[in-house]
Order: structure tokens, then C-alpha cells, then sequence
């Protein structure tokens, strides 16, 4: 890894999150700082490109909110799915060049469309979703409406807007692949997808049973499982909010800026993992910007940064 370019996708979209401010989210990580960070680690930006909609900030899109029925449950839906439509080509792209893909966001709804366009490239995906949430509500199951909540379940294919419904997207993302590491906030709906699918969940009890070392070791062979290649999906709620406090919606008692750390540095020992999104980043929660310094550095990191 330590030869090869970065190609940064910055996603400034919020419309999937219930609290306004994650747009603002890739512009606060560049300005903790990040490139030079990376070029300290011998990576250069190759490409750094941006991915937004046209009308993207319109708060007028924030309106559609919640109706009646399973099918307009999904706030800003048309918005999530245009953002999925434009992102999935660029990740696809940036994959197929040969360069680390880093997809900044915004709110997590965005992982659909990085899905589709990383599946478009690597049709055997794994995926280890670091979250105080799983991201597996329905359009039936979901009790905000908002999308952010169902990205992980769009990629199995689970609601009514999937990641095969995006133009150009790759195959599904497969249960047996994916793996949930930091969960501590489930709703019923998506604890019983968890159970029916036997999708893997290395839940806070679990980190605290076995240890964060033993855990990314099994993570990583189960993502890793005949995959050709490995997203780390990185939502910055599932660190503990005393050192992430900008994050919309927080969850007490999340892995430690310690644990975060050792974790993505053990991720990046194992030489599997092919690209990286880092998502949830809320700058308006958090006028210091030390969630944002945080990304960045979690972001070295996964990349090769080492104490020595
Ligand atoms: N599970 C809840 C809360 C939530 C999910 N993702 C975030 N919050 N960031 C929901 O609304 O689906
Ligand atoms: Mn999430
Ligand atoms: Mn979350």
C-alpha cells in the first residue's frame, strides 16, 4: 500500500441524516490536515474529486419527509438515490485505476452508491461496518425514515431502493461477508435481519469480551472470506462520543480513541482492505473540530501510520 496514490472522493451530502452539518464533513477533514498527513506516510493524492447534486444544500429537499405507506417512508429518497447514481460510477472508477479509494462523507446513506460502484469492481466484496448502528432498517422496519439507518440493508438488498437498483452497480453485497464491529444501538427490525441472515456482529460486549485485537482478526477473515477485496466503512459515531462528540446521533459507551486506533492499524498489518469511507462527520456538533481531527488521523491510521 505504501507505494500506491490515494484517490479521495469527497461526498458533502447530508439529506440521509436527521441532524443538518454532515455535508460539511469532507472540508473539515482536509482542513485537519489530511494531505499532509498522507504525505507524511509516503501517499500522494493522485485524485481528489467531489460528488455532490446540483441542488445539493436545497433545504426545500429536506422537506420530503415521512408519509404514509412502506414506500415513501424514506426521507429525501429521489436525493439519496441521485447521490447513488453519481458516486457509484466515481468509486467504480477510482477503484478500477489502482489507486486506495477514500470516499469522505457526509451522512451514511452515501454507502449504498460507494457499494455499488465498489461491487461494480470487485464483484466478491467484503465489508466490516464500524458503527454504534447497523444501518439495516427497511423502509418498513425504519422508525426515523432516515436513510442513513438503511444503507447496510440497501446493499443486501433489503429495501425497496437496493444497491442493484443503481445504474452500473455490481452484484448485492453478501450477508456472509459483511461484519459489524462497534454495534450498540439496534432496533428490532434490524436485530432480527441480523439473526435470519447470520450476519456477523462484534457487538461492545463482544470488544469488551474477547478484546479489539482478536475481534479484527476475526473481522478480517470473515470479510476476507473468497473475497476480492475488503471496504472498511468507517462511521465516526462508533467511537465513543466523549472523543467524537460531533456525530448526530450519538451512543454512549463506544470503542475508545485507543481501541479505534489499534483497530485500523491492525486492519492495515493485514494488507486486505482495498478502500475506505469515512462517514458522519458532523463539524456543526462540534465548533473544535476534534471529531474531524480524529477522522483524519484514523484515516492514517488504515493507511500505514505507526508510533515508530
Ligand atoms: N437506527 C436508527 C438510528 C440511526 C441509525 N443510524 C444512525 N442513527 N446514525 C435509525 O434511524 O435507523
Ligand atoms: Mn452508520
Ligand atoms: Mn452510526
Amino acid at each position: 500500500m505504501a507505494t500506491r496514490g490515494v484517490h479521495i472522493i469527497n461526498v458533502p451530502f447530508g439529506l440521509g441524516a436527521g441532524t443538518p452539518g454532515t455535508e460539511h464533513g469532507p472540508e473539515a477533514i482536509w482542513r485537519a490536515g489530511l494531505e499532509a498527513r498522507l504525505a507524511g506516510l509516503g501517499l500522494q493524492v493522485t485524485k481528489a474529486e467531489t460528488v455532490r447534486l446540483q441542488e445539493d444544500g436545497a433545504e426545500a429537499d429536506r422537506q420530503d419527509g415521512p408519509q404514509d405507506g412502506a414506500e415513501t417512508r424514506a426521507r429525501n429518497r429521489a436525493a439519496v438515490e441521485r447521490l447513488g447514481a453519481l458516486l457509484a460510477p466515481r468509486v467504480r472508477a477510482a477503484a478500477a485505476g489502482g489507486d486506495f479509494p477514500l470516499v469522505l462523507g457526509g451522512d451514511h446513506s452515501i454507502a449504498t452508491g460507494t457499494l455499488a460502484g465498489l461491487t461494480a469492481h470487485y464483484p466478491r466484496l467484503g465489508v466490516i461496518w464500524f458503527d454504534a448502528h447497523s444501518d439495516l432498517n427497511t423502509e418498513a422496519t425504519t422508525p426515523s425514515g432516515n436513510m442513513h439507518g438503511m444503507s447496510l440493508a440497501a446493499a443486501l438488498g433489503r429495501t425497496i431502493h437496493k444497491l442493484t437498483d443503481i445504474p452500473g452497480a455490481g452484484p448485492l453485497v453478501r450477508p456472509e461477508r459483511v461484519v459489524l464491529v462497534g454495534a450498540r444501538d439496534l432496533d428490532a427490525g434490524e436485530r432480527e435481519l441480523i439473526r435470519r441472515e447470520g450476519i456477523a456482529c462484534f457487538s461492545m460486549h463482544e470488544i469488551d469480551k474477547l478484546g479489539i485485537a482478536r475481534v479484527m482478526e476475526e473481522a478480517v477473515a470473515i470479510a476476507g472470506r473468497d473475497a476480492d477485496g475488503v471496504h472498511l466503512s468507517f462511521d465516526i459515531d462508533s467511537v465513543d462520543p466523549r472523543e467524537a462528540p460531533g456525530a448526530g446521533t450519538p451512543v454512549a459507551g463506544g470503542v475508545s480513541y485507543r481501541e479505534a486506533h489499534f483497530a485500523l492499524e491492525l486492519l492495515a498489518e493485514s494488507g486486505k482492505v482495498t478502500s475506505m469511507e469515512m462517514v458522519e462527520v458532523n463539524p456543526r456538533l462540534d465548533p473544535e473540530g476534534r471529531t474531524a481531527a480524529l477522522a483524519a488521523e484514523l484515516i492514517g491510521s488504515l493507511l500505514g501510520e505507526r508510533i515508530l
